[in-house]
């Protein structure tokens, strides 16, 4: 299963924008979440969680029209503003909605999300009917990876890494001085031995 989740992903990537797979490829990752929008004024599934660097596809899979659009206030700090119809705030999105910003039945819009946090969205036509969303973006990878990696969180792991290294170094250190440390006297004082003759 997670062989066949991969290749759709990695499918999904090459099908996708040139700059969005490359983008993907530079992070060893290829992953693509799908958001489905439905007639019947939903966003499904309501909260998708996903690892930093995924593209979300927003696909209208009946025929009214929706927007995917980010509540301004409901992004991470830093977080570049998005919306379908690429518009640079919320206000503007709202202003221009229908002419621009719509996804009609059957098209999709899609975002790439490169800032950790939660970001709320809404569907400018449905928002007083609760068609609202969120995306949770996390570092880490999505459980079903590796067990290990489940369960130690990054900030151990990298812990237990250097702890190693660190262990390494001195346990390396330690056997060259004792080793190449007495070879090299004993060089020395055979060097010396070899120009007395
Ligand atoms: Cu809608």
């Amino acid at each position: 299963m997670s062989d066949a989740t991969t290749r759709r992903g990695f499918l999904a990537g090459v099908a996708g924008a040139g700059g969005v797979a490359a983008a993907g490829t530079a992070a060893g990752q290829e992953q693509t979440t799908t958001v489905d929008m439905t007639d019947s004024l939903v966003f499904d599934p309501e909260e998708v969680t996903v690892q930093v660097g995924t593209e979300v596809v927003w696909e209208n899979v009946g025929s009214v029209g929706h927007s995917v659009t980010a509540y301004e206030d409901g992004i991470p700090e830093g977080a570049d503003y998005w919306a379908s119809g690429g518009f640079d705030d919320e206000s503007s999105a709202r202003g221009a909605y229908p002419s621009q910003g719509d996804v009609p039945g059957g098209e999709s819009y899609s975002h790439t999300f490169e800032t950790t946090g939660t970001h709320e969205y809404f569907c400018i036509p449905h928002e007083s009917v609760g068609m609202v969303g969120e995306v949770v973006v996390t570092e880490d990878p999505p459980p079903e990876d590796t067990g290990y990696e489940t369960i130690v969180p990054n900030s151990a792991q990298t812990l237990a890494v250097w702890l190693v290294a660190g262990l390494t170094a001195v346990l390396g250190l330690t056997w060259f001085f004792m080793k190449f440390g007495g070879d090299y006297e004993a060089g020395e004082e055979g060097g010396g031995g070899g120009g007395g003759v």
